[in-house]
């Protein structure tokens, strides 16, 4: 890891309480968040600074949980979903160079228990939630007691989009303008939308081809259609932010399935073309369409994967199941 990732966490620890000593086990539980305001593309690589702010909707009581305790031998061991991940899997040295931020002692090494409820790695923020649950379980582990704008930066350092997911609801993460981030990190909104549901079209839970990763940055600097992000991203954002301040749902609806479908434009214009989509995505597509035109007001986004998450209200829960089949259905603001 770089020295200014670690000036960066010496920096926020510094903030810690005094004289807090580590615990036992640490434990930390973060919801997966879904962008209605997509992050795309990084000003800074190395320690995950946006080009652009976002804004997402946090999934609830769906998400990750992390437990973190001092490993008995000479190594960290990474446990995901019960199973013990092996140490040169790319997943696992990501997270050991991330805890190496962390370490009270070169010859402390980690325990860690992860385990996601959503399927990882498929585009269905599994990484988003997973660091935002570290960064929680090693604040309880070490009894740091740093505020949570302070951890949803640590947060970033580990995928960006964790930083958003420190919190329930509507959370957005403001870009910020210094070099170093610490003016980089989400805060909730307060506004409230009880009926407001989201549902999964789960089409593909395999790990993506291409991580999101490598395909914002191949994005950035190749896409020509990614000159114009950075203007839609502004104006999609605050009729967004308007959207929910007067519970316009159609209005939620039509920019937040826009700016997915903006973001993957600049990715199919990437050289060479990343295209996350399967037919079966262009079908859920189509039919979501064809649901609006029979008068059901649904919407979809997608992330960096094949799957479809489709926005509608409480009202037409039986629509959508009927249409859509048996498909996992979280209430933001009614299931935590
Ligand atoms: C988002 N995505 O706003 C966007 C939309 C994917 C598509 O944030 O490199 O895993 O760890 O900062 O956070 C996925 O990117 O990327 C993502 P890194 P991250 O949710």
């Amino acid at each position: 890891m770089s020295d200014e990732l670690q000036i960066i966490v010496d920096n926020i620890l510094a903030a810690r309480k005094t004289g807090s000593k580590a615990k036992a086990q640490g434990q930390g539980l973060a919801p997966s968040n879904i962008a209605l305001c997509k992050y795309w593309g990084k000003r800074n690589t190395r320690i995950n600074l946006p080009l652009t702010s976002s804004l997402s909707i946090s999934l609830a009581s769906l998400g990750s949980k992390t437990l973190v305790e001092q490993a008995t031998g000479p190594e960290d061991e990474i446990y995901l979903g019960g199973e013990k991940l092996k140490g040169d899997a790319s997943f696992v040295k990501r997270m050991k160079s991330f805890l190496d931020l962390f370490r009270p002692s070169k010859e402390f090494y980690f325990k860690v228990q992860t385990v996601n409820d959503l399927p990882t790695g498929a585009g269905l923020a599994s990484s988003a939630s997973g660091f935002a649950s570290l960064v929680l379980a090693l604040d309880d582990f070490f009894q740091y007691g740093l505020d949570r704008s302070k951890l949803s930066i640590l947060a970033r350092l580990g995928s960006g989009s964790a930083c958003r997911s420190l919190w329930h609801g509507f959370v957005e993460w403001e870009a910020g303008v210094d070099p170093m981030g610490m003016d980089s990190y989400a805060h909730p909104l307060s506004a409230v939308w009880e009926n407001l549901c989201v549902g999964l079209v789960i089409v593909e839970s395999l790990p993506k081809a291409i991580s999101s990763r490598e395909a914002m940055e191949r994005t950035v600097q190749t896409s020509a259609l990614y000159r114009g992000w950075e203007e839609c991203v502004k104006h999609d954002l605050a009729l967004i932010k308007a959207a929910i301040e007067t519970k316009d749902f159609s209005l939620l609806g039509r920019v937040a399935e826009g700016n997915a479908m903006m973001m993957h434009a600049t990715m199919q214009n990437a050289v060479p073309p990343i295209q996350y989509s399967t037919d079966q995505t262009f079908a859920v597509r189509r039919k979501v369409v064809r649901c609006r035109e029979d008068g059901v007001p649904v919407y979809f986004t997608q992330d960096a994967g094949a799957n479809l998450k489709l926005l509608f209200q409480a009202k037409d829960k039986s629509a959508i199941l009927e249409k859509f089949g048996n498909i996992p259905i979280v209430s933001p603001f009614k299931d935590l």
